[in-house]
């Protein structure tokens, strides 16, 4: 191996995050090495290609704010974008910041290692590619990596099998098949009408059932484009304090009627998108508010689905609306009146095994040709754990976190100098607007490299302290809610063996932003600065 090149920046991964913290980093003028697994840019727009696959943050907000003449001059087809057209976008965007000469593509990497003596992250990938850095910024994604079902004998199927989260690059023809779908979160909720339209017949088998609001997606209307642009920097401005612009009422549930609750809901519902679960500023606090948002979306349930034995397999029961993801779908819960379209409970009838050419449960062999695997991530922390990361003394970060995240703002680690993650555990992350977090993060992130700099620093750490009254801060905020008693992946709980912690945290954008602003103004409270 040829001695390593030394660079000040490594950065993991070029989805959303890669590419800002790229743009940043270079116009800091700091010298940047990119890694990408993938063989381009694009995060989860590059690999879910799955049908359906689109955002369900308005377009004209699920995007970058940094860059004026980027957002007047991009124009989105449709209020929420399809993947292709979300990743025309970050190709768009790499092309005219010039990003892609400073990533390797197809590189995976595999190890960073903190070297004391130097205050260098020495970066391995599979490549056999090794760079020296200052500074190591992980932008590898909360939902980058897919988790399969564990279901007995399904290596030996004889079909083709897919999962949502990669897709093949040229698609999937269902034609005159007969398709599994394992899985009825997001992914699955908007594959499945979809693939239905093409194949023979889909047998959805479905563990949790979910609560599914309509999208109401539609064209965006010129008009409606130009004037939300004429007032960009006001929208922007905002977002940057609520996340998303989303409807949020002032009204708790008690203070309406039976009737006002039922005309807020259908208000909502009529209008689509997740605006649905902010009806009520206690919906996420409150069970009886939430009870009462659970019940007209399961209301809707009943009256759409003919069959009253599926409308009923179909309504959530055992949790609150919202603390599993909710989901955004169009004509999904019609779907089951087709005769084409087959409701597997898994819970009464769970898997036995995957042959040759069929799925067995405990009730029937189903035979298919494909099988979609619309099975979800190892979230928030999968992607870290994939990477051997040793920081000081060799102590690996899995270690560290073997019985949850411990971390400062969720962004750095005690005893991993320099070490950076965006939007992972820890910090609002997967609960706001994505695209808006990690502009927040990379700016931080900016400002704290450039003040390290003037200092004349080398290192920065968070220490154990302020690490660990973050951690009690994050699980508090969370118990406040009624996010824990739902079984998600926001809190691990879909993946064996890893501990149940409530990942993001719940404080919402505005008052994490106040928070870590404080903190950087006070000198960088919190952190040890060597
Ligand atoms: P990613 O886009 O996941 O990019 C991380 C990249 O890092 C990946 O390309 C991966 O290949 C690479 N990588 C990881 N590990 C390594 C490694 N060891 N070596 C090299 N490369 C590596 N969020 C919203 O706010 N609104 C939405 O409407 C929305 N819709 C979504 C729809 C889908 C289908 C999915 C899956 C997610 C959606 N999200 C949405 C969440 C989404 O994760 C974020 O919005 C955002 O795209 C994340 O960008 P990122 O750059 O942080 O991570
Ligand atoms: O994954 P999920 P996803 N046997 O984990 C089931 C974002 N996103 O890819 O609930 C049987 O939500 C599992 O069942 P259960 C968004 O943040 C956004 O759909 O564990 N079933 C569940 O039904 C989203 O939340 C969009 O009982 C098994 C499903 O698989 C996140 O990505 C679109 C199983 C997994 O659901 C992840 O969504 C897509 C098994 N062994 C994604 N294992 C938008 O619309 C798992 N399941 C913006």
């Amino acid at each position: 191996m040829t001695d390593p090149r030394q660079v000040d920046v490594v950065i993991v991964g070029a989805g959303f995050a890669g590419l800002y913290a790229l743009y940043r980093m270079r116009a800091a003028g700091f010298t940047v090495q990119g890694f990408e697994a993938a063989d381009d840019v694009g995060g989860v727009w590059q690999w879910n290609r799955y049908p359906g696959a689109r955002c369900d943050v308005q377009s004209l907000e699920y995007s970058y704010s940094f860059d004026d003449p980027l957002q007047q001059e991009w124009e989105w087809s449709e209020r929420y974008a399809t993947q292709p057209e979300i990743l025309r976008y970050l190709r768009h965007v790499a092309d005219r910041f010039d990003l892609r000469r400073d990533i390797a593509f197809e590189t995976q990497v595999v190890s960073a290692r903190f070297d004391e003596q130097s205050s260098l992250w020495d970066i391995r990938t599979d490549t056999g590619t090794r760079v020296l850095a200052r500074t190591c910024i992980m932008a590898s994604g909360s939902l980058s990596v897919t988790r399969l079902p564990d279901i007995p004998g399904i290596e030996t199927f004889g079909g083709t099998i897919h999962h949502t989260g990669n897709w093949p690059r040229d698609g999937v023809d269902f034609s005159g098949q007969r398709v599994a779908i394992i899985g009825t979160g997001s992914s699955g909720v908007q594959s499945i009408p979809l693939i239905a339209e093409q194949a023979a017949h889909v047998t959805v088998f479905q563990r949790t059932p979910n609560f599914v609001v309509t999208a109401k997606n539609r064209p965006l209307a010129p008009d409606v484009a130009a004037a939300w642009k004429a007032s960009y920097a006001d929208h922007r401005a905002l977002a940057k304090r609520v996340g998303s612009l989303y409807d949020f009422s002032a009204h708790r549930a008690a203070d309406l009627s039976d009737e006002e609750r039922e005309a807020e809901l259908a208000r909502r519902w009529d209008a689509g998108g997740v605006n649905f679960v902010h009806a009520f500023n206690d919906v996420l606090t409150d069970q009886a508010a939430n009870d009462a948002a659970a019940s007209f979306v399961r209301a809707r349930i009943r009256e759409i689905v003919s069959d009253p034995l599926v409308a009923e397999r179909l309504c959530p029961t055992d949790y609150p609306i919202g603390a599993k993801r909710i989901c955004v779908g169009s004509d999904y819960y019609a779907i089951y009146n087709r005769s084409n379209v087959t409701l597997v409970d898994l819970r009464a009838t769970p898997f036995i095994a995957v042959t040759d050419r069929a799925i067995e449960t405990t009730a029937a062999n189903v035979e298919v040709d494909a099988i979609v695997c619309a099975t979800g991530y190892d979230a928030l922390t999968g992607a870290l754990a994939r990477i051997d990361i040793r920081g000081r003394g060799g102590l690996a970060l899995k270690d560290k976190w073997a019985d949850g995240p411990r971390n400062y703002l969720g962004l750095m680690s005690a005893d991993f100098p320099n070490l950076f993650v965006i939007t992972g555990p820890g910090s609002p992350s997967v609960l706001v607007n994505m695209v808006v977090g990690i502009e927040q993060h990379v700016d931080w992130i900016a400002d704290c490299l450039a003040y390290l700099s003037a200092a004349g620093a080398a290192t920065i750490e968070p220490t154990p302290a302020a690490e660990d009254g973050w951690v009690q801060y994050v699980n508090d905020e969370a118990d406040l809610t009624l996010f824990p008693k739902a079984n998600s992946w926001y809190n691990g709980s879909n993946i064996p063996g890893k501990p149940r912690v409530f990942l993001p945290f719940v404080g919402g954008i505005g008052r994490y932003r106040d928070i870590c602003d404080r903190v950087a103004a006070a000198g960088y409270e919190g952190f040890a600065i060597q």
